[in-house]
């Protein structure tokens, strides 16, 4: 449960591994568009790669709340030169950050490893690709579509409903002929949830392990940082990291984020203390 494959690789996920962001949209909402050229978006990759990211996250359609959607053709100018970039000059694992079948396709096909996917292969022929591919995908919970998800989110019981969602789409994975190894689950912070959801599921993160599977967190920047502190997004490595470092804590597997030199310190003084955990037991 705590390995990856994908590719003739191996990805081991038993300690917390960094996935780093690389957005290559123009609205992106953390880096003002500013890595939307191939020759930015592959410079920060370097940048990240070299300050110890595992996997680089790489996307073409902003999902932050409210955001415009993009057609197929843009995605696919945007993101495969930058994977085809990656896979070419480093060894570290690729994701590809998209919904759509013809972009997973071509993702896997450039270089990349898993997909990564905010609507859970809930899009038509998601599903029946990922199956073709055989390739880890993470499958993000969301309330509502990223146009309208902030607008008025209620849950019964936050970690309860999630778990239901989980396990609905687990069982539609399996249906449709996908490996219980290649699933990856992320509760999708900031994703149709309040700032109290987000710190609900912050405190129980632990309760999805009954799923067995690894966990995916993404909370850097985020809103959930931005609204409890009062600061810009500029301003919230401090929350961001010490966020992560309570997900790691409850079990996460990969920590999804923009600062991964910062991130990556944290981790190393929350492994060395593990290691010695582990020692003494
Ligand atoms: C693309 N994207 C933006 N936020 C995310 C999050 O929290 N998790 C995953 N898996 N993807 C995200």
């Amino acid at each position: 449960m705590q390995k990856l494959y994908s590719q003739g690789s191996r990805l081991d996920v038993s300690m917390p591994v960094i996935m780093g962001i690389v957005n290559t949209t123009p609205d992106s909402f953390s880096d003002g568009g500013d890595f939307f050229s191939t020759k930015h978006a592959c410079d920060h990759a370097d940048k990240l790669i070299n300050a110890g990211a595992g996997i680089i996250d790489i996307g073409g359609e902003s999902t932050r709340p409210g955001a415009a959607l993009v057609t197929e053709e843009q995605e696919l100018a945007r993101v495969i030169p930058v994977i085809e970039y990656v896979s070419r000059h480093h060894d570290v694992w690729i994701s590809i950050d998209t919904s759509k079948p013809a972009v997973m396709a071509a993702a896997i096909a450039a270089g990349a490893h898993m997909i990564n996917d905010v609507r859970a292969l809930t899009e038509p022929g998601a599903l029946a690709m990922a199956a073709q591919l055989q390739v880890p995908v993470c499958l993000m919970h969301m309330q509502g579509q990223p146009q309208n998800m902030q607008a008025n989110p209620e849950y019964e019981n936050i970690i309860h409903d999630i778990l239901t969602f989980f396990k609905a789409r687990i069982a539609a994975c399996i249906a449709a002929g996908i490996s219980f190894d290649n699933l990856v689950l992320d509760p999708g912070f900031g994703f149709g949830k309040t700032l109290t959801h987000n710190y609900q599921i912050l405190a129980q993160l632990a309760q999805f392990a009954v799923l067995d599977r690894p966990l995916l967190i993404g909370l850097s920047r985020k809103s959930m940082i931005g609204q409890l502190l009062n600061r810009d997004v500029e301003e919230r490595l401090i929350g961001s990291v010490s966020a992560a470092l309570i997900a790691c804590q409850h079990g996460a597997n990969i920590i999804r984020v923009h600062d991964v030199a910062e991130t990556m310190d944290m981790l190393k003084v929350w492994q060395m203390t593990q290691t010695q955990m582990i020692k003494q037991n």
